[in-house]
């Protein structure tokens, strides 16, 4: 059809959407918000915000009185008498009078309440409220850190390029920006994400430029009616970068009178700037090793320049050799000696686990072991190494496994949360950080489950106590949809699928056997620059067995978990199962738990992600009356690529095991579809670490 004028492209557009509604029935919400860009708006509806305009007060009016529905009244108080141990970000929410009444100290506090209210209207929650509801984050600083670099591309990003357009940001006219900013920045408030840092822990020092800075500055005009505050990554070579300094060292006099401007210069720019985070001597990274000094000399340095500001400094505790025996040791061996050396303001910022956001590590045991240094927890958003945009994992299983694990270092109870969170000993700042997954992707996050794992971040960062299948449901149901039968297969999915994708990757405590550098598909076999990123200095599989010998008789890591935790896990016979080939290297006719060997167990839990991942695509085409057109099949077709990738995991990874093992499949097992030497040649186009283009993914039948 050729159109010939303005009139008949509305009327093709119109008549394309009344096909669209026709094609569904009843039950089915034909919304603009199709295309997933209203995220977890979408059952409300929500209006774009403006770019810049209202006071945060104002937000939170606004959104009551455009989008409460009940017939009660809702009155937002400021200052209420009650309300000291909400804090600055807290709230309370009076259901006992006629009136529902809201209370906090300060603006962003009410305007929480706003979003929680909105909330359990839309999640049918505000039957069951007749009292007082107080509420009050668990950690202090709940920060996303985006990976984006400024040429526009994400590391690790996998829903398009970058949000932020740094050629395009005017810093003259702040409310001439695109206002996906202020879309984005309620999003955030709307699930309490107080903190963002814009730009790629392998950081170009050109943020902190003038030219930059400016930019950065009409962002957090933008942000800061929503209580999102900026931080940026630092480049710890700026001074030489930036001002031709001589040298970088965190105790040169003129090094430290730089940052000290520097500091005091954004300061003035945006007074409530949060502070640095900091990759330092890490993967080629510069940091104060490179002139003899400690992570503690560099990270105090840039510290007590934030210090008069409020600043704080988050520097990661991401490092490793590539000559070390075991890199899941390293952490500990570098920071520990520095414990009781770092600033009041700053946080060593950990990784869930020891290694490197793999579908299943135990955690880290540099959050227990630390005795006078405030620690905090990294997890991955960005599905890096669970499948990127492609495959539905809804994370909070995983960082919820995190944050319960016992490290016993205090007691029992000492748990990664209570001790992150300040429970533990008493700490002045707490903080979580989450690697973002967002990107211009009109739905933000590339799978438009993805959007749930930005969500879930939030309200984990928030209430760590909140169960994974709660927040599921209440995500599902402002998402998509609260019709019963739609949330309860689909959050039971969602709360599985973390679980499926560790057994269609690497089950049993296997690690890192992706293909590299993408780090999508399995690739035990791959080879690389360093031996440290090849998959074989982790799974170790030989004729002998698989499986990286952490007891006391290998690398020794299990001697940095506090008893009874050391023991459990150096025992054979009392290590989880779970995490047993992460410890122990054990021969592939090893008797597990079940009875049956190592390599069965191994082949069947495959085979039993491969089910899990298959039931994912008829679970999902038995909700479709429920779920609008556009979204169903974008999901599908997901799906359906998962289930595949499933196969062409197992396929690969038993394939090449059994080179060793010389085992055949166990009954229970489908035969490959593909042959080892094949699925060896496959090579995945992936540049930038954009969306992934597979442009020779091996060809894989569902049934
Ligand atoms: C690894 C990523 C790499 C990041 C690094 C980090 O592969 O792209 O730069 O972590 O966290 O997972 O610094």
């Amino acid at each position: 059809m050729r159109i010939k004028n303005l009139t008949s492209i509305t009327f093709v557009a119109a008549g394309l959407l009344a096909l669209a509604s026709c094609s569904n029935n009843n039950n089915t919400r034909t919304t603009i918000g199709d295309d997933g860009h209203l995220l977890w708006f979408n059952s409300l509806q929500m209006e774009a915000p403006a770019t810049l305009g209202p006071t945060t007060l104002q937000i939170a009016q606004e959104n009551i009185a455009k989008y409460w529905k009940s017939d009660r009244k809702v009155d937002l108080k400021l200052n209420s008498e009650a309300a000291a141990e909400l804090g600055t970000e807290g709230f309370e929410i009076d259901f006992s009078g006629a009136n529902i009444c809201a209370s906090a100290n300060s603006e962003v506090g009410l305007l929480y309440a706003s979003y929680e209210l909105l909330r359990l209207q839309e999640t049918d929650g505000l039957a069951a409220q007749n009292g007082k509801l107080t509420s009050v984050p668990a950690f202090e600083r709940r920060v996303l850190n985006h990976w984006d670099n400024l040429d526009g591309t994400v590391e690790r990003g996998f829903a398009g390029h970058s949000l932020w357009k740094w050629d395009e940001i005017n810093a003259n006219d702040v409310a001439a920006n695109s206002n996906i900013y202020a879309e984005y920045a309620r999003a955030n408030a709307s699930v309490g994400i107080n903190g963002t840092v814009l730009n790629n822990v392998n950081a170009n020092a050109d943020i902190l430029t003038e030219d930059y800075l400016l930019k950065v500055k009409a962002l957090a005009e933008i942000f800061r009616p929503y209580g999102l505050k900026v931080y940026l990554s630092l480049n710890f070579a700026a001074p030489k970068h930036l001002a031709n300094l001589e040298t970088s060292d965190p105790l040169d006099n003129e090094v430290v009178a730089w940052w000290n401007a520097k500091v005091a210069e954004i300061y003035k720019l945006i007074p409530d700037f949060g502070g640095f985070l900091v990759k330092a001597n890490s993967e080629g990274q510069s940091g104060p090793q490179d002139y003899g000094r400690t992570h503690a000399d560099g990270a105090n340095m840039i510290a007590k320049a934030l210090e008069p500001f409020g600043g704080i400094v988050m520097w990661r505790a991401f490092v490793y050799d590539a000559k070390s025996p075991d890199r899941a040791k390293q952490a500990v061996e570098e920071f520990m000696p520095l414990d009781g050396q770092f600033a009041e303001n700053v946080l060593i910022q950990i990784k869930n686990g020891p290694v490197d956001f793999q579908p299943r590590e135990p955690f880290s045991p540099l959050f227990g072991q630390f005795e006078k240094t405030q620690a905090m927890v990294e997890v991955q958003i960005t599905q890096e190494y669970l499948g990127h945009s492609n495959h539905l994992v809804y994370l909070h299983p995983m960082w919820k496994e995190c944050l319960d694990s016992d490290t016993y270092e205090r007691g029992e109870g000492s748990t990664v949360g209570a001790i992150t969170e300040g429970k533990v000993m008493p700490y002045k700042y707490t903080a979580i950080a989450g690697v973002s997954n967002v990107g211009n992707d009109r739905n933000w996050c590339g799978h438009h489950f993805a959007q749930a794992n930005w969500y879930a971040y939030g309200r984990m960062a928030w209430n760590p106590e909140l169960s994974s299948e709660q927040i599921a449901n209440e995500w599902l149901m402002q998402t998509f949809s609260k019709e019963k039968k739609f949330v309860e297969p689909v959050g039971k999915l969602m709360v599985a699928s973390r679980e499926a994708c560790v057994k269609y990757e690497m089950p049993l405590g296997l690690h890192h056997t992706f293909k590299g550098p993408d780090h999508y598909g399995p690739g035990p076999w791959d080879r690389s620059i360093r031996p440290d990123w090849e998959p074989a200095y982790y799974h170790k599989a030989a004729a002998d067995g698989v499986g990286f010998d952490r007891t006391m008789n290998g690398s020794g890591a299990v001697a940095q978990y506090h008893e009874p935790l050391q023991s459990l896990y150096n025992n054979v016979a009392t290590c989880p199962e779970n995490l047993i080939l992460w410890f122990h290297h054990l021969p592939w006719d090893y008797k597990m738990k079940s009875g049956r060997t190592l390599w069965d167990e191994l082949c069947l839990t495959f085979q039993s992600g491969i089910n899990d991942a298959r039931s994912f695509v008829d679970i999902w085409n038995s909700v479709e009356q429920y779920v609008d057109h556009q979204r169903f099949a974008d999901v599908k077709a997901k799906l359906e690529r998962q289930a595949k990738d499933a196969i062409w995991w197992r396929d690969a990874t038993i394939q090449y095991f059994q080179q060793f093992s010389g085992m055949a499949l166990p009954e229970g097992c489908q035969p490959f579809q593909q042959k080892l030497e094949k699925l060896m040649k496959y090579r995945i186009g992936i540049t930038n670490y954009e969306n992934p283009k597979i442009e020779t993914l091996p060809e894989y039948k569902l049934e």
